[in-house]
């Protein structure tokens, strides 16, 4: 994968987008420049079965018809049967060495890390890029970890580790900037794309905070 593909990371399902259609969210978020699109069906109402299925090939399409790469939250079996670019794993889901004996070749893994031990351990067994968080106090997930800002990220590029980091968890334009000056490579949000009132606005603004930070 290329570190650029976290730029503007938006992670999205149907619960997510406040009944507008998640296929039009998706369109509007890549027409706002979105770099990478992670499918998490969860929380209330989230789509199972042959649903979930449809769901996750139609904005596949989407993606790739603008050239997005799509990754699959939690479930690598859907990962593989939707030929998605790539899945991401948590620390309380499958193992990692068991989802990468699985994949097929040249798909990414991402994993979750919430304190430097696990970024440690991600790193050792092969992640390819980790989402450190939560950065922030968020609703949009219930059982988060404990929130502590941007320290974590800014102790993993301290002890100099090069991995791909994404920050995730009550991110917005209001905080973008200090995520990525503390050594994160781009931005996961859901929210703050799902729910704006214009979610390609919402993508724009992002990628040009992340314009401005890192060049
Ligand atoms: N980072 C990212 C990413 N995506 C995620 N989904 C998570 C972290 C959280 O398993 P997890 O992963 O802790 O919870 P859930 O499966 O409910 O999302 F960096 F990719 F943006
Ligand atoms: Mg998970």
């Amino acid at each position: 994968m290329k570190r650029e593909w976290l730029n503007v990371y938006f992670v999205m399902g149907s619960p997510d987008c406040d009944g507008r259609d998640p296929r039009v969210v998706l369109e509007e978020a890549i027409n706002g420049g979105i770099t990478l699109f992670q499918f998490r069906e969860k929380g209330s109402g989230a789509k199972t079965g042959a649903e979930k299925l449809k769901l996750a090939r139609e904005l596949k399409a989407i993606c790739h018809k603008h050239a997005v790469p799509f990754i699959v939250n939690d479930d690598f079996e859907l990962a593989l049967e939707v030929e998605a670019d790539g899945v991401h794993i948590g620390q309380e889901d499958t193992a990692i060495s068991f989802v990468k004996e699985r994949l097929a070749s040249g798909m990414v893994i991402g994993v979750s890390c919430h304190t430097m031990e696990e970024a440690t351990e991600a790193v050792r067994t092969g992640a390819d890029y980790i989402g450190v968080g939560p950065m922030y106090f968020t609703t949009t997930k219930k059982d988060i970890r404990e929130v502590k800002g941007s320290e974590v990220i800014r102790q993993i590029r301290k002890v100099g580790m090069t991995i791909p980091i994404v920050g995730i968890g009550g991110i917005s334009v209001e905080n973008a900037v200090e995520v990525l000056e503390a050594g994160s490579d781009g931005v996961a949000v859901i929210s703050a794309i799902s729910k704006a009132v214009s979610p390609s606005f919402a993508a724009k603004e992002l990628g040009r905070i992340h314009n401005i930070v890192k060049n």
